[in-house]
């Protein structure tokens, strides 16, 4: 395929058409292979000048980035390898090429990491026979709730099958491989069981800046649920979806997916009265959230801010100054 001007590598189109059809999902794991595609379209570079090379990247970096619009995890993966190229000031194709293999391989390190770390620090938060209930999969949160049942402290889990795609199912599969004692139910019968449950445990797509939690839909309903019923809520995320642009203002874009996931081609043919709607994510304000989970510590949503500040050096006045995550243009 070519885009700009440039052949884009076979493997960066599968790996594009993978993260976009949702064979490969969930914002952490596409983050470490968007990193992964840049690597591998640096390695495949046909041959150029500095300048040449440094453009092809970015015409990749942008190819990837656009395979789904939700999960900043995404943009934030590809502009840590962009910014990284770009500050280092290679002197040749070499050097440029190697620049962009260390920092995505050095992103998929700290990817990993922090996952490991959010388990041990999510762990502690829960206690001894707490009965938990998780949404849609989240590696970060079956990461959680795996350790604190290795720490012997969970009862059982409520997992809802999670409509349309039903990624409750991997969760459900995973959890009751690690012993896990795992009750799987339809979304509708959240609000039904909410009163059996300690605490909720979900992932994130993308933390926004005032700490409100961008998830799988119906994130928010789960949420909703859980206030009512006094029961916690905890949200397992790595800092790199902390979504840099929303502390300028900028909303997190929800993707909407193509109605047949919701009903089946035939029906929709049968029913042309009928609009289906598939937004696939959605958002859970910050007032409904106990606390977010990263790998820097517990902090409350309205922390959110700071660790955008801390993390990615980006302020409301002068985003672009001081970033170690965006592309410095
Ligand atoms: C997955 C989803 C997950 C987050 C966090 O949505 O909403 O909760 O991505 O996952 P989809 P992780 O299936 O549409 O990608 O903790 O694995 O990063």
């Amino acid at each position: 395929m070519e885009v700009a001007g440039f052949r884009i590598p076979e493997e960066v189109v599968g790996i594009r058409e993978d993260i976009r059809s949702m064979r490969v999902r969930g914002a952490g794991r596409i983050a470490r292979y968007g990193a992964t595609a840049l690597a591998l379209a640096a390695e495949r570079f046909p041959g150029g000048t500095l300048e040449e090379f440094v453009k092809y990247i970015e015409v990749v970096a942008d190819f990837v980035r656009s395979a789904r619009p939700t999960a900043v995890s995404l943009p934030n993966a590809v502009s840590y390898v962009v910014s990284r190229l770009k500050r280092g000031r290679p002197q040749t194709v070499e050097e440029a090429r190697e620049m962009v293999v260390r920092a995505a391989r050095e992103f998929v390190a700290y990817s990993e990491n922090a996952v490991k770390t959010i388990a041990q620090l999510g762990a502690r938060r829960i206690e001894r026979g707490d009965t938990l209930m998780t949404h849609c999969h989240s590696t970060a949160s079956v990461a959680v709730i795996v350790e604190a049942h290795r720490q012997g402290k969970v009862a059982r889990v409520f997992v809802k099958e999670t409509r349309p795609a039903f990624q409750g199912l991997i969760t459900a599969r995973e959890l009751a491989r690690e012993g896990v004692e795992v009750v799987l139910i339809p979304d509708s019968a959240v609000r039904h069981y909410m009163k059996r449950i300690d605490k909720v445990v979900v992932g994130a797509d993308a933390v926004a800046a005032n700490g409100a939690v961008v998830n799988k839909i119906g994130t928010s309903l789960v949420a909703l649920a859980a206030k009512e019923a006094r029961a916690r809520v905890y949200v397992a995320s790595e800092t790199y979806k902390f979504s840099p642009y929303t502390i300028i203002g900028e909303l997190v874009p929800i993707e909407m997916r193509d109605p047949t996931e919701v009903v089946e081609r035939e029906w929709l043919a049968e029913n042309p009265g009928v609009e289906v709607l598939n937004p696939v994510f959605d958002v859970t304000p910050p007032e409904y959230i106990d606390a977010i989970i990263t790998e820097l510590g517990v902090v409350p949503p309205q922390a959110a801010a700071l660790i955008l500040i801390e993390e990615y050096g980006v302020t409301p006045v002068s985003p672009e100054l001081h970033s170690s995550y965006l592309d410095p243009g």
